[in-house]
């Protein structure tokens, strides 16, 4: 009898840790360092902010289901933030990270904890400081492997890499967004793309530091492709090798094949590459996509994919003669202001949709938002500002220029302290007009607040983002922290709600966090509120969320425990 017990009650015990550990994951302990480091590139060193002082930043690896628990100790000069980029965080924004969204700054010489739980995020994301400019060094990825380390769904890789796409100033990125905002005018662009912290053969002073990606003869490989650039989409691609896309923000995807991606900050895509050319070297290339009328930067980070096999002598050493290096094959790239190939590579986005990775999408929305999307400009005193014809460069959701607060609006939300915010961010804009014509009304003149998105909990929700042609139209990479959407359509010109939900996706749309809203278009997407909690939403191009084309959308609670917000961790940094 006592012997029947006995075992009953290990065998629950048995099945309970099985249950446990099937459903937790494992735990993972990480210490961020932030600190000052100085990096010598393009010819001049500069001190810039990092992570133990790495550019890019220290890796996270985990598995679907895993918990990561990160303390960041901030050793930098000035408050920053950590943000998660496409963690879904359930019911925590307290770790999120954007700063005065979801948490006031890590002051210098303090820490804070942040949880990492990851849920059904599988392949790769990134991390980045949410605080101003610094995102621009303080970054890096976020590995997701299958629990089961071989169950992708497509062959097993034989090896995987990471390739991260950033931005590089020469000048100090707080001063020229600091500087942008006081003048009014476009920030100062950047001086180099660089793939892993690399600029690469096509700059100064960069070819002995170029980065290369050793492979083997006719293997294939997983190649992890992060944006991290402030200001600019990117095309990426490998000279003479076909890529197969196969994930996109954490989230497997219908395998295609294509020679280049098309990639916006904020965006993770997982492609393979099969070494199946002759062994030799062959560029890696990330050029900007921009198809707006701004000044950029028009010049192309590489790297090297470099065949083992290859034994390469003085004349062909990609890093002794430029005569020989004119000669290591570069890639197919579409012309940088391409905006069709941006939009019709958007269109070949599936989800996998398969039965051990299906999807969700929701069916009967319950709650419409329509959302204007602009680059606006707002008068200036003596028209002295640096904007256009002297105004000062501003931008909008809805014709609402946001205002960032100085508590956050999380803990504003939470213990009801007032006049933080309002949550009255309308679902339509205040004027229709012909959003992508010709003839624009640039006197249309945004109002500015921290008016927020609010939501029920499990409210099904449609947004559809209307680009519009006021001041200066070009793509948005749109982003939204805390879930992941399906995007249900894309289209040209102005959205036509009788007509255009009729060719509605529905079947397989791509589930991502970051979306590229065309220049003159429109992006419709779907989610089910089920998160509750602050959750900021924002265009990834720095310049634009700086100008204002952000806000906030607030879950709130469900009812009970289990569909409310977990309550605060017990330190979190103090707002001043
Ligand atoms: C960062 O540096 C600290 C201190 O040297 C170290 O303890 C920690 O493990 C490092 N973190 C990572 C992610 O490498
Ligand atoms: C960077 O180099 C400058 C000049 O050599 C030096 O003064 C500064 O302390 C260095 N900064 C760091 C973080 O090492
Ligand atoms: C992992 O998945 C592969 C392919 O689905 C399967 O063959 C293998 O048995 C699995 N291994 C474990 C330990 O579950
Ligand atoms: C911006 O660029 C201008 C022109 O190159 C330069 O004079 C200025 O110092 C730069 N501003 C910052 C903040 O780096
Ligand atoms: C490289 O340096 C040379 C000589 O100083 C200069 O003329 C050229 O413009 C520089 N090129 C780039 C890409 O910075
Ligand atoms: C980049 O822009 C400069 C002018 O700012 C122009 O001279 C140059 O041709 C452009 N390069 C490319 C590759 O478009
Ligand atoms: C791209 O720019 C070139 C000139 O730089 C222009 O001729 C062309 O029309 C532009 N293409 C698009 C699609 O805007
Ligand atoms: C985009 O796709 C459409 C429809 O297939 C095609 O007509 C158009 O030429 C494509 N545009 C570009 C730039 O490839
Ligand atoms: C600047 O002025 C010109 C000439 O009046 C006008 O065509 C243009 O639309 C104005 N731009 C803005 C952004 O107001
Ligand atoms: C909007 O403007 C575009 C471009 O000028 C034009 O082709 C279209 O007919 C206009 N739409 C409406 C409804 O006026
Ligand atoms: C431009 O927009 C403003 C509202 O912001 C409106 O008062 C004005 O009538 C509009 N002008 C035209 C020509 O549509
Ligand atoms: C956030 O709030 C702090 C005060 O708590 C303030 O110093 C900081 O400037 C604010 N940041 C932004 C982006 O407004
Ligand atoms: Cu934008």
């Amino acid at each position: 009898m006592g012997h029947h017990l006995e075992i009953q009650a290990l065998l629950i015990a048995l099945l309970g840790f099985m249950f446990i550990g099937k459903s937790q994951g494992n735990v993972h302990y990480y210490d961020f360092v932030v600190e000052e480091k100085n990096f010598t590139k393009l010819c001049s060193t500069k001190s810039i902010l990092t992570v133990n002082g790495s550019f890019p930043g220290p890796t996270i690896r985990v598995q679907k289901g895993d918990t990561a628990f990160v303390t960041v100790h901030n050793k930098g000069s000035y408050g920053v933030t950590i943000h998660w980029h496409g963690v879904k965080e359930p019911r925590d924004p307290w770790s999120d990270g954007p700063e005065n969204i979801t948490q006031c700054p890590i002051p210098p010489g303090t820490s804070f904890r942040q949880k990492l739980a990851f849920t059904s995020e599988e392949g790769t994301l990134w991390w980045h400081a949410h605080s101003s400019w610094s995102r621009a060094t303080v970054h890096g990825a976020i590995l997701i492997f299958p629990v089961n380390q071989t169950s992708y769904p497509f062959p097993q890789p034989h090896a995987q890499e990471t390739f991260i796409i950033g931005e590089w100033y020469k000048g100090d990125v707080q001063q020229i967004i600091t500087s942008a905002l006081a003048s009014g005018g476009e920030p100062n662009s950047s001086d180099a793309y660089t793939i892993n912290g690399e600029p690469g053969h096509f700059y100064n002073c960069s070819r002995e530091t170029t980065y290369h990606s050793w492979v083997d003869y006719g293997k294939t490989y997983l190649f992890r492709i992060i944006n991290s650039a402030m200001n600019e989409e990117h095309f990426f691609g490998i000279a003479h090798h076909r890529l197969t896309v196969v994930g996109i923000d954490a989230s497997y995807t219908k395998p295609f094949k294509t020679s280049f991606i098309v990639i916006g900050p904020g965006q993770t895509m997982d492609v393979l590459v099969t070494a199946d050319q002759p062994p030799r070297q062959y560029y890696i290339a990330a050029s900007p996509f921009y198809d707006g009328n701004a000044p950029y930067d028009n010049s192309t980070a590489t790297a090297i994919l470099q065949y083992k096999a290859y034994t390469y002598n003085q004349s062909n050493s990609d890093d002794k003669s430029s005569s020989s290096s004119r000669a290591i094959p570069f890639p197919m790239l579409p012309a940088l202001n391409d905006s069709g190939t941006a939009v019709n590579f958007s269109k070949r986005l599936r989800s996998l949709a398969s039965k051990d990775h299906p999807v969700d999408v929701p069916k009967n929305v319950s709650r419409r938002i329509f959302m204007t999307v602009s680059i606006n400009v707002l008068p200036c005193a003596n028209s002295n500002c640096s904007g256009p014809n002297g105004t000062r460069l501003s931008s909008s959701f809805n014709n609402i220029s946001f205002r960032i607060p100085k508590i956050d609006i999380l803990q504003a939300y939470y213990w009801n302290i007032s006049g933080v915010f309002t949550g009255d961010f309308p679902d339509e804009p205040p004027l229709y007009f012909n959003f992508t014509g010709d003839v624009v009304n640039t006197t249309m003149i945004p109002s500015t607040g921290t008016r927020v998105i609010m939501l029920d909990y499990k409210e099904v929700v449609e947004i559809v983002w209307q680009g519009t042609s006021l001041v200066g139209p070009e793509n948005h990479p749109l982003h939204l922290h805390g879930f992941s959407f399906y995007v249900v359509g894309i289209g040209l010109g102005n959205f036509n709600n009788v007509s255009d939900p009729l060719s509605y996706n529905l079947i397989d749309p791509p589930l991502v966090n970051t979306f590229g809203l065309p220049k003159n278009g429109w992006v419709a997407m779907r989610f089910v509120a089920d998160n509750p909690g602050v959750w900021y939403m924002h265009c990834h191009l720095d310049r634009h969320t700086s100008w204002g084309m952000d806000t906030v959308v607030i879950v709130r609670d469900g009812g009970t425990p289990q569909t409310s917000m977990l309550p605060p961790p017990k330190y979190l940094p103090p707002c001043s």
